[in-house]
This record gives structure tokens, C-alpha cells and sequence, in this order.
């Protein structure tokens, strides 16, 4: 089942730039920071609150690390902004990602890979949701 909003996806330019505006514009203040090279990305988790399956929503702004990374490419194409959202698992992902796959819908992963702070993650096809790309979590 999905379970929660787990985070939103930001493309951004500048890193520290965009955790600084966020920290001082609404005092997020609980944030956690790495890079993550297999996705091309350094990224920041900002805490915003806790959910009723005892995990967390987060806000990731998502910085990238190369040119041919997939948020360099979005980014030279829209500019910042919402790049993706991502729902929250109480099981095993790839479990969802097949129910979801049978219902006619690309899953990008044959199987899932790591996301942020050891969480186990995968993609929907924005072109098979409604123009949104959506992630999958399942929290470490
Ligand atoms: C592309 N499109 C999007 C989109 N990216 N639509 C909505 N939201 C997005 N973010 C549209 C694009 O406008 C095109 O539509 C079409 O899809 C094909 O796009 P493209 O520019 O040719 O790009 P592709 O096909 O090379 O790549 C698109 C996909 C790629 C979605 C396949 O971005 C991907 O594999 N994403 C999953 C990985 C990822 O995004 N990682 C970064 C976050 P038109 O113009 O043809 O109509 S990593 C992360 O979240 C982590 C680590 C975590 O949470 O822990
Ligand atoms: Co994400």
C-alpha cells in the first residue's frame, strides 16, 4: 500500500542556494545532505513532518553532479522546479511496482535501487502518469 507523501523532488541549480532560501525563508531546519552518483545527483532532504506509518515527509532539492544525469537534462529543459513526487511504501516496493506494472503502467527499474538514506526506490513513466514522474520509497 502507499502509505504517504514521502517527499517532492525539486531540480535546482545551486544546492546550498536552495537549502539556505529554505532553511531562512521557513525554517526547515532538519536537513540531511548527499550525493547519490548513480542518479547524478547531490541532494537535500528537508524534514517538513513525521506521518501517521511513523516515517516522514520530506521536500529533496536535487542539484546535478554531471551533464548527462537526468535532472541536468530536465533542468536545461524547464528550469527549476517540481521535478517529481514520491509515495511512501509499507512493504516491499518492488511488490508495488509490479501491482502498479499490471495495470498498464511503465515501471523505469527491472529492480529497485538506492534512493536517500538507504531507502530502496524506483520510477513510474511521467508519459503513463499523467505527466508526473512518481517515485516509490521504501524507507530504510
Ligand atoms: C521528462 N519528462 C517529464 C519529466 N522528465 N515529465 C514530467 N516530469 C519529469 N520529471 C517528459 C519530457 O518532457 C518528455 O516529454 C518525455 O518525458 C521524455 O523526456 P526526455 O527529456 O526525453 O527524457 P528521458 O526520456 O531521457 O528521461 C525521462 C525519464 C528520466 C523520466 C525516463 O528522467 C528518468 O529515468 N527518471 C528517473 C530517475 C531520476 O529522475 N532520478 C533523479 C532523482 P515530451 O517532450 O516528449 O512530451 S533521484 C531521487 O529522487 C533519489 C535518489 C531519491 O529520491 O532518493
Ligand atoms: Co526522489
Amino acid at each position: 500500500m502507499l502509505t504517504r507523501i514521502d517527499h517532492i523532488g525539486i531540480a535546482c541549480h545551486d544546492l546550498d542556494a536552495t537549502v539556505a532560501f529554505y532553511r531562512e525563508t521557513y525554517g526547515f531546519t532538519d536537513v540531511h545532505i548527499e550525493v547519490n552518483e548513480e542518479q547524478g545527483v547531490r541532494e537535500a532532504m528537508l524534514k517538513i513532518n513525521e506521518t501517521g506509518d511513523g516515517a516522514a515527509s520530506y521536500l529533496q532539492l536535487l542539484e546535478p553532479t554531471r551533464e548527462d544525469s537526468t535532472v541536468a537534462k530536465w533542468l536545461a529543459k524547464n528550469g527549476e522546479g517540481v521535478h517529481h513526487i514520491a509515495f511512501g511504501t509499507d512493504g516491499d516496493v518492488q511488490d508495488e511496482a509490479d501491482g502498479i506494472a499490471a495495470k498498464g503502467v511503465r515501471v523505469l527499474y527491472d529492480s529497485p535501487r538506492r534512493g536517500s538514506m538507504g531507502s530502496r526506490i524506483t520510477f513510474l513513466h511521467p508519459k503513463d502518469a499523467h505527466g508526473v514522474l512518481t517515485e516509490l520509497v521504501q524507507k530504510a
